[in-house]
């Protein structure tokens, strides 16, 4: 509003310098929710036997198998494995099928829960102006509804899901095409992964990684990440201001090491 003493912008004045992060990219998976021993498991699980397969994977089993990423992959490679020949591809493919939606069935019966900080987390993201966006592996038959379901609706301004890319995390895909939608830089965002697949995906993506560990992840490989935790939550939360600041020592310091960040 212009008033008395309202003189407009002062050519004096120096330009204010946008802010360099501009957008949180959260995986789902371990990250957004611990949704993978007591949810992706059991419906595996359950879709083997509706398939009469003679398949149950336990926690320790379906760890390992978590660095197969997708889950018509992960069928597949392990009934390949288990002697099923040419037919596993096919078999997996409908398994994955029957497990899908009975995850989704999960997913809008309310099945799921954020981790503890996330949902303040991303209040205080959307207080400071910070967008938010999603890049997963899993299917969107689910993905969407449960991002929805956590986080609110109208939240998440772009979500990639592993249908709309063509090589799966840790390849770049889906945090290239995230970026592409939000029309952002590798240095306008910050990622937040749970794993050292997923990191692998944002390093290779040209991003910084806040790496948010669970049971199944502490103890991998996070070098290279700006940032390991093992909660949101605790003493000292992760906050927008703790994003910016993790955000912008890690870029400074690849900066000073390595030159020009890459555009
Ligand atoms: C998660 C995955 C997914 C889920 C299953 O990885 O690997 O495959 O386990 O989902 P990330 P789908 O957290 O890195 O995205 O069965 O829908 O593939
Ligand atoms: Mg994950």
């Amino acid at each position: 509003m212009s008033g008395i003493g309202d003189h407009g912008p002062s050519l004096a004045r120096p330009a204010l310098r946008q802010p360099r992060l501009q957008a949180v990219i959260f995986d789902v998976d371990g990250t957004l929710a611990d949704t993978e021993r007591d949810g992706h498991r059991p419906a595996f699980n359950e879709a083997f036997l509706r398939h009469g397969l003679d398949v149950a994977w336990d926690a320790e089993e379906y760890g390992r198998l978590l660095q197969i990423t997708g889950g018509r992959r992960r069928v597949a490679t392990y009934l390949g494995e288990r002697g099923y020949g040419p037919e596993a591809e096919d078999l997996a493919v409908r398994v994955h099928q029957t497990k899908t939606a009975l995850f989704r069935e999960r997913v809008v019966t309310g099945g799921f829960t954020t981790r503890p900080g996330v949902p303040e987390l991303v209040a205080d993201l959307r207080r400071a102006g910070i967008r938010i966006a999603v890049a997963t592996t899993g299917r969107r038959a689910w993905a969407e509804p449960l991002v929805t379901q956590l986080l609110g609706p109208d939240v998440v301004e772009v979500l990639v899901t592993g249908e709309m890319v063509p090589r799966l995390k840790p390849d770049p895909a889906a945090y290239r095409l995230v970026l592409q939608e939000l029309g952002l830089r590798a240095d306008e965002a910050l990622a937040v992964e749970d794993s050292a697949i997923g990191l692998r995906s944002v390093t290779a993506a040209g991003l910084a990684t806040i790496v948010v560990t669970n049971d199944y992840t502490a103890g991998q490989d996070f070098a290279g990440a700006a940032a390991v935790r093992a909660g949101f939550d605790g003493p000292e939360p992760l906050s927008a201001q703790r994003c910016r600041a993790v955000h912008d020592s890690w870029w400074t310091r690849r900066e000073e090491g390595m030159g020009p960040a890459p555009t």
